[in-house]
């Protein structure tokens, strides 16, 4: 039954042209064939609580948590007898690692910016027994999508196969945790919301919320979403109970069922937006090409027009492009600069009254020391602010979707308004690359400039001018070497920037194609593309989710 409608959605796409529906059809399927495991995914806002969340359901303090953000890793549970962690590095290379050592691997503090190229980390315990195959699956805080280079994050939420979305009391719903819902939605029909943390608040307090946050989900939904109640602190055990009651034990319970629905869910989707597509054809099929003609330059108006779409995206691209220096030198050297030379003076003004030997052994000293003091002291300023270089990228990400998604929003109120047809709205997720921190070479590149005439003069008499000269030289090695991690950062962001510009640009360039394609319909006539009609709203009746 199922295989009618995939294989009815193939041969109407190939034959009506429709590229954007190929090309997401092959992503189902692709998804659909990892069986496995049932992955409940939990999302959230930095600190929302995730990690803490699984630790308590388990009654096992496995993850690591904390007031700074933490999960920098995709981690996932399942059941195994005994417990066993297992690490997949980014090369496919897998570790066994010892269980109580998770947290070298997993924190953004152990393994800063993934240092340790770790892709995803698998704990199998056996708390998870009689949840199986579900497999719980911890995630960074939202935001930091982008930052890891974990091939898992790339495409993980279409994978997801129910989502727990956690919501800290202290901050209930924000508009990134609106968009997190719609993604997640995007994917699955299971849903849940999880608002953590309600020790911190009175009793009379989380049902404002909780009526706060039904509100809002119904302001932007048009389904609801089972809320749940949550805090490691207090009530915890009523919590737990009932997480493991009504979400955890039904997925378990019915996982292939769950499976095939969340398969449904999307092949549903997109049998309807297919079904738009020949409702369009459907008008447009019997009028003349000029008519055909003006229809299409009605609904692809001067707004939607692709040279003026893409010379919008490559501005939104240059824009951030432009500023991703800026925003490097206004962390890197007006935030740090001076605390960074005075600090390394202050050492070096004390590391160099241990310095022995003559002026060449001195320099020597000297330049090994700044090569290292330089390389830790930068690289620590990095990890310091590498949420926030990460943030730029994350922006334009956010910039380029909500682009898109006005595109959308325009093209089927042109649909609407030309042909009368309502297109089902469309979930737009756009792939981009994780930014890989870049490797700092400072040391294959330093230099330090010591005038060769130095070396012929006795180091007794002039160590008070050395130490002044090696001092004069702290400033311009720190200007130095922060123009060129700088650089470095520049180029691997705007890469990301470009990447996710050349996604969007393929995006509308497919959709456009789609629309285009359905309205010369030559190969069709109208009976034919009314079987169609008929045929897919037949599958999508005893699939039973019209
Ligand atoms: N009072 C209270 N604090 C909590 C609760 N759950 C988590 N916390 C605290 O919130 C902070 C963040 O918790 P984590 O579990 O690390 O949050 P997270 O969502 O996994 O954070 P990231 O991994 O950084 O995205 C920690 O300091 C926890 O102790 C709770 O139920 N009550
Ligand atoms: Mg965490």
């Amino acid at each position: 039954m199922l295989m009618n409608l995939i294989e009815q959605i193939r041969s109407i796409a190939h034959r009506q042209q429709l590229v954007s529906v190929l090309s997401q059809l092959n992503e189902i399927e692709a998804i659909h064939n990892e069986h496995e495991f049932l992955d409940v995914v939990i999302l959230g806002q930095f600190k929302a609580g995730k990690s803490s969340f699984i630790n308590n359901l388990l009654g096992n303090e496995l993850l690591p948590t904390g007031v700074l953000p933490v999960t920098a890793i995709i981690t996932r549970i399942s059941y195994g007898n005994e417990p066993l962690a297992m690490v997949t590095h980014s090369n496919g290379n897998k570790e066994r690692v010892n269980i109580d050592l998770l947290h070298e691997y997993i924190s953004e503090k152990s393994n800063p910016k993934n240092e340790k190229q770790v892709a995803v980390v698998d704990i199998f315990v056996p708390e998870m027994k009689n949840f199986e195959p579900v497999r719980l699956v911890d995630t960074p805080g939202l935001g930091s999508v982008f930052t890891h280079n974990t091939e898992v994050t790339n495409s993980w939420l279409g994978k997801i196969k129910a989502a727990i979305v956690v919501i800290s009391s202290a901050q209930p719903l924000s508009e990134h945790d609106i968009e997190l819902i719609k993604q997640a939605t995007g994917q699955s029909p299971k849903v849940f919301i999880l608002i953590s943390k309600t020790d911190v608040v009175a009793e009379q307090e989380l049902a404002e919320i909780n009526a706060f946050v039904k509100i809002r989900l119904q302001e932007h939904f048009d389904a609801g979403f089972p809320i749940f109640p949550y805090s490691v602190i207090k009530n915890d055990e009523k919590y737990r109970q009932n997480i493991l009651d009504k979400i955890i034990t039904p997925l378990a319970a019915e996982s292939d069922t769950v499976q095939q629905q969340v398969y449904n869910h999307k092949l549903n989707f997109l049998a309807k937006k297919t079904i738009g597509y020949l409702n369009i054809s459907l008008k447009t099929v019997q009028q003349k090409d000029e008519e055909r003609e003006k229809l299409k330059s009605q609904i692809v108006d001067e707004t939607l027009n692709l040279k003026y779409i893409k010379k919008d995206l490559s501005q939104i691209g240059t824009n951030y492009k432009e500023a991703t220096r800026d925003v490097l030198k206004k962390l890197f050297l007006e935030k740090h600069a001076e605390d960074l030379t005075k600090n390394l003076s202050e050492n070096l003004a004390h590391e160099f009254d241990s310095w022995k030997g003559n002026l060449a052994q001195v320099t020597r000293q000297y330049e090994r020391w700044i090569k290292e003091t330089m390389i830790k002291t930068i690289k620590e300023v990095e990890l310091q602010e590498w949420e926030n270089i990460a943030n730029h990228a994350t922006e334009a990400y956010r910039h380029f979707n909500s682009y898109l998604t006005g595109f959308r929003e325009r093209l089927n109120q042109n649909i609407k308004k030309v042909l009368g047809i309502d297109m089902p709205a469309s979930d737009i997720e756009i792939e981009a690359s994780p930014i890989e921190s870049p490797q700092i070479h400072i040391s294959r590149t330093f230099d330090s400039h010591i005038d060769m005439l130095w070396f012929f003069i006795p180091m007794s008499v002039f160590r008070k001018a050395v130490k002044k000269h090696f001092l004069k030289e702290v400033p311009f090695e720190t200007e130095k070497n922060s123009y060129r991690l700088i650089s470095q950062l520049n180029d691997t962001i705007n890469k990301v920037i470009d990447e996710i510009q050349f996604h969007a640009m393929e995006y509308v360039e497919h959709e456009l194609e789609s629309l285009s394609a359905t309205i010369d319909t030559h190969k069709s006539d109208k009976q034919e593309i009314e079987k169609m009609i008929e045929t897919l709203t037949k599958e999508l009746t005893t699939t039973g989710t019209l």
